[in-house]
């Protein structure tokens, strides 16, 4: 169920809803290097090439904080482990965190291993976390003493080892660099703010001599990389960051900045950490996430995502139109979890069988995921990973205008011709009982034009197999306020979800749907709130479902009742709050399932 959720979540948009956000900042990002502007499609066809086309990365998070593991003088802190010496956390003061690297000795460490863990998992680069915001460098630092082979038994480079072996197995490689946050150096934002010395430091200081030097460091001696991934800019001088950038262009031509290099700057978007955005968004763009719950390793963490669900945030990201950057934290030894590994090596598996759904492969026409998975494209080919099978043969697609000239299945290398017809407006696919592969089977459409800018109506459908959840997202919303909200699950752990809420008499969320059936439909609503809740939901039909529920402070799914829609084809559904408090209460989706 949790697994559901978090797929639904993932799910939706308008076919031209592109965020204003993602415009603007591919506009920007186009404008900003007043030297050498670089176009997305310049950038496509020369530095960003791995990037645009592997579609799937591999990140890891590695440092002092991974030998804690989440405990810190025997207390668990439950939360994202690299954040343990914070405040927040378990506070840890610098001296002691500082002394912690006398003990960290990963001598299981296995550079190739890991390499090919990730080339085996499908993924056609790593980013590692050469400096996080602790301070601590996990490469051999002329600059700052306090770093793995300086201050550690351990006394080797894994970063080298990592980039030789990346290279030999012909991956990208990169590095992740904290360059504004950093906990133990003095004047580093979130640090100590004295020099040892009892001198006031400054952050020009922390920048000159540590960050700078370091990332010339990174950027040097470890043969080309592909990425500097830049982490928290919070509020560094515009003048800095312009600095460093310049730096690493000349030193790294060829490596790809993300955006969080703060100011605008860097060569792609980087989205809110463990996002998988539901609307598609234009330009070159990246969603980072992990694959428990923390980015570093924390010793009672497996919460692991099963290859299903790993396959469905890289299929949808990529869907969406952006890449998919997926992590691991090795533990103090420097091993990967098994679990997680064996979970990758079968995410791995299954690319290998359909290559096609994931690398050079283009968005979905449609701008959202589609209940039963979600569609990618390559040239004529439209690409249908179906996360839920059909119980009943049909696999139904929503809004076809352009002509389908084959459908097949598709498994591995043997595939097989499918029937299909047209009503209305919806392809209806005659598809076996039984799923074609586990965990996630793939169908492929041929079309006479092209697939990512096929036409398609991108209203979302209501099916008469299948349930939908219907996004606030992609309501229309008149006298309430529609927002996009985060917060914490756990310390650091973030979820996302738009919502409406600030209600009044006359607000309404409008969902202009689809709809191949007439009949009965269950209506869910998902919202939270307090005591008790009356909600309206009426069709354009005038069939309306009014009724009271409990409410929390969680998100929560209730029955409404049956909605009946008389005639097919494109109707409106309309919600409002008429009872209750409307500065609690936020709605955060509504769902249709047929009742067969
Ligand atoms: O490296 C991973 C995170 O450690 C890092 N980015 C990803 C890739 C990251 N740094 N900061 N953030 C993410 C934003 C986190 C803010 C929070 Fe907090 C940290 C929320 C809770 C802990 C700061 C302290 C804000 C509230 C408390």
């Amino acid at each position: 169920m949790k697994n559901i959720i978090a797929v639904l979540v993932i799910l939706s948009t308008m076919h031209t809803g592109f965020s204003q956000e993602a415009k603007t900042r591919t506009e920007s990002m186009d404008k900003m290097w007043g030297e050498t502007t670089v176009s997305v499609d310049a950038l496509k066809a020369s530095r960003g090439k791995l990037f645009d086309e592997s579609n799937f990365g591999m990140f890891i998070h590695w440092g002092l904080f991974s030998h804690l593991g989440g405990k810190w003088q025997n207390k668990t802190y439950y939360g994202i482990g690299e954040w343990i010496m914070n405040p927040n956390m378990a506070g840890i003061p610098v001296k002691e965190y500082r002394k912690i690297a006398k003990e960290f000795n990963p001598v299981e460490f296995n550079a190739k291993a890991i390499a090919q863990l990730a080339k085996n998992a499908g993924m056609k680069y790593i980013i590692i976390t050469s400096k996080h915001h602790e301070g601590f460098a996990m490469f051999d630092s002329k600059a700052d003493p306090f770093n793995i082979v300086a201050a550690t038994p351990f006394a080797r480079d894994p970063m080298k080892e990592l980039s030789v072996a990346c290279h030999e197995l012909g991956l990208g490689f990169g590095f992740y660099y904290s360059h504004n946050q950093d906990w133990t150096s003095p004047g580093g934002s979130g640090g100590p703010i004295l020099n040892d010395d009892g001198t006031p430091a400054t952050f020009e200081e922390y920048f000159y001599r540590k960050c700078k030097p370091q990332v010339k460091e990174i950027c040097t001696n470890y043969g080309p990389i592909d990425f500097v991934w830049f982490d928290t800019p919070g509020n560094m001088k515009k003048e800095l960051v312009v600095e460093l950038v310049k730096m690493v262009r000349e030193l790294q031509p060829n490596a790809m900045l993300c955006s969080r290099v703060g100011h605008g700057m860097g060569d792609y978007a980087s989205k809110g950490d463990m996002e998988v955005p539901p609307s598609n968004i234009e330009g070159l763009w990246e969603t980072c996430d992990t694959n428990n719950d923390s980015w570093s390793f924390a010793w009672y963490d497996n919460n692991f995502k099963s290859p299903k669900e790993i396959l469905h945030r890289l299929v949808s990201t990529v869907g969406r139109g952006g890449t998919y950057l997926f992590n691991v934290g090795p533990d103090g030894m420097g091993k990967v979890p098994e679990m997680g590994a064996e979970f990758l090596l079968e995410t791995g598996k299954w690319l290998q069988k359909y290559p096609q759904v994931v690398y050079g492969a283009g968005s979905s026409p449609w701008g959202h995921a589609l209940p039963w998975g979600d569609v990618t494209t390559k040239g004529n080919s439209m690409y249908l990973s179906v996360f839920e099978w059909p119980q009943d043969g049909k696999l139904y697609i929503p809004g076809m205008e352009s002509k389908v000239v084959s459908a097949k299945t598709l498994n591995g290398r043997s595939s097989k011709s499918i029937s299909f017809e047209k009503k209305n407006e919806w392809l209806v696919l005659n598809v076996p009982f039984k799923p074609l592969d586990s965990p996630v089977s793939v169908i492929e459409l041929k079309l006479d034009t092209n697939a990512e800018t096929a036409k398609v109506n991108t209203n979302h459908g209501i099916y008469p197999n299948i349930q939908i959840e219907l996004l606030t997202e992609f309501a229309e919303v008149t006298g309430a306020e529609k927002e996009k909200v985060r917060w914490m699950e756990k310390f650091g752990e973030w979820k996302h979800v738009n919502q409406i809420s600030k209600w009044s008499e006359n607000s309404k969320a409008v969902w202009t749907v689809e709809v191949f059936e007439p009949g009965y439909y269950y209506l869910d609503l998902r919202y939270k709130g307090e005591g008790k809740l009356v909600w309206k939901t009426i069709t354009d039909e005038g069939i309306l479902v009014q009724n009271q529920q409990a409410a929390t402070e969680k998100y929560v799914d209730y029955h409404m009742g049956i909605i009946e829609f008389k005639t097919a084809g494109k109707h409106t559904i309309s919600v409002n709050l008429v009872e209750g408090n409307p500065g609690t209460s936020s709605l955060e989706s509504i769902k249709i399932f047929p009742i067969k």
